[in-house]
């Protein structure tokens, strides 16, 4: 009987119905690499922005977010897991990256499959008076039958250890550590979702090996936790713009478009930097792109 019972158990919390996932803590954190293609903030003249967070990029894909110091990390990273009928592949890892610089303050970086299958541009930038950092995703699938899902590691309060995860919505997930608070809100809804521990009930660990998402849990509890969502996208050839808020804040309501943003964004630091001297040798056309 007992023993039953323990196998009861153990189908249970293994199931993919199951409301609380399994393996916490998960594995040791760590943080992402140090060589960063980008790094950036909301230009702040004094009393015009209240805009405490900074971003950085590695690898082609968002890593740390600091709120509300430069010196407070809160994300170790998000990217993207892509599955086709006979392959799995991670954004970060597994695709060329190529960073299209539009301006001093602005870049683009495209993420390219080996055997272009698809591609993946992502720009990045921050909001003026929230602590919200944006990323514009532009998806294009050059196949049939590809699923893209978002995959977020929090690192809340310098560290990867005692956060939770939680489904909010089928466009958002939440994570908490103490004080310490993250939303992430998708333009584009999730089809399917859940929270676990990184190398253990994350949704990486459940897609590498069979391409299929199984898992469902709708909250992770004081770990190394990571949110994974299937884009309710069609699987089919095409392009997709999904528009992704970081809220630090706690306080912003999502929009399904930040094109207005993107350019006061860009417009602030362009109006900052036509104001500084050009470097010895080049244009001021060639420095204010
Ligand atoms: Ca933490
Ligand atoms: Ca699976």
């Amino acid at each position: 009987m007992r023993s039953l019972l323990t196998i009861a158990t153990i189908f249970f919390c293994h199931s993919s119905f199951a409301l609380e996932a399994f393996g916490g803590p998960g594995m040791t954190p760590v943080w992402s690499s140090a060589k960063k293609t980008q790094v950036g903030s909301f230009f702040e003249e004094i009393g015009d922005s209240l805009s405490p967070i900074w971003f950085t990029s590695s690898e082609g894909v968002m890593t740390e977010l600091y709120f509300p110091t430069v010196d407070r990390a809160q994300l170790r990273d998000s990217q993207i897991l892509i599955t086709g009928e006979d392959f799995f592949s991670e954004e970060r890892k597994n695709t060329y990256h190529e960073v299209i610089v539009h301006s001093p303050s602005l870049a683009t970086q495209k993420n390219t499959d080996p055997q272009n299958r698809f591609s993946i541009s992502r720009t990045l930038f921050s909001l003026k008076n929230e602590a919200v950092v944006v990323e514009k995703v532009e998806i294009t699938a050059n196949t049939d039958g590809l699923n893209f899902y978002l995959l977020t590691n929090s690192h809340l309060g310098n560290t990867g250890y005692f956060d939770s995860a939680f489904v909010e919505n089928d466009k958002s997930f939440s994570f908490k550590d103490e004080g310490d608070l993250l939303r992430v809100f998708s333009s584009t809804s999730f089809d399917k979702q859940s929270v676990g521990f990184v190398g253990v009930s994350d949704g990486y660990q459940d897609l590498k090996d069979d391409r299929v998402m199984d898992f469902s849990f709708s909250r992770a509890l004081d770990g190394n936790v990571a949110s994974t969502g299937r884009w309710s996208i069609p699987a089919k050839k095409g392009s997709y713009t999904i528009w992704l808020a970081y809220d630090l804040g706690g306080q912003h309501h999502a929009k399904d478009d930040y094109s207005y943003e993107l350019a006061e964004y860009e417009n602030t630091w362009r109006g900052y930097l036509s104001g500084l001297k050009k470097p010895y040798g080049m244009s001021a056309e060639e420095w204010v792109r």
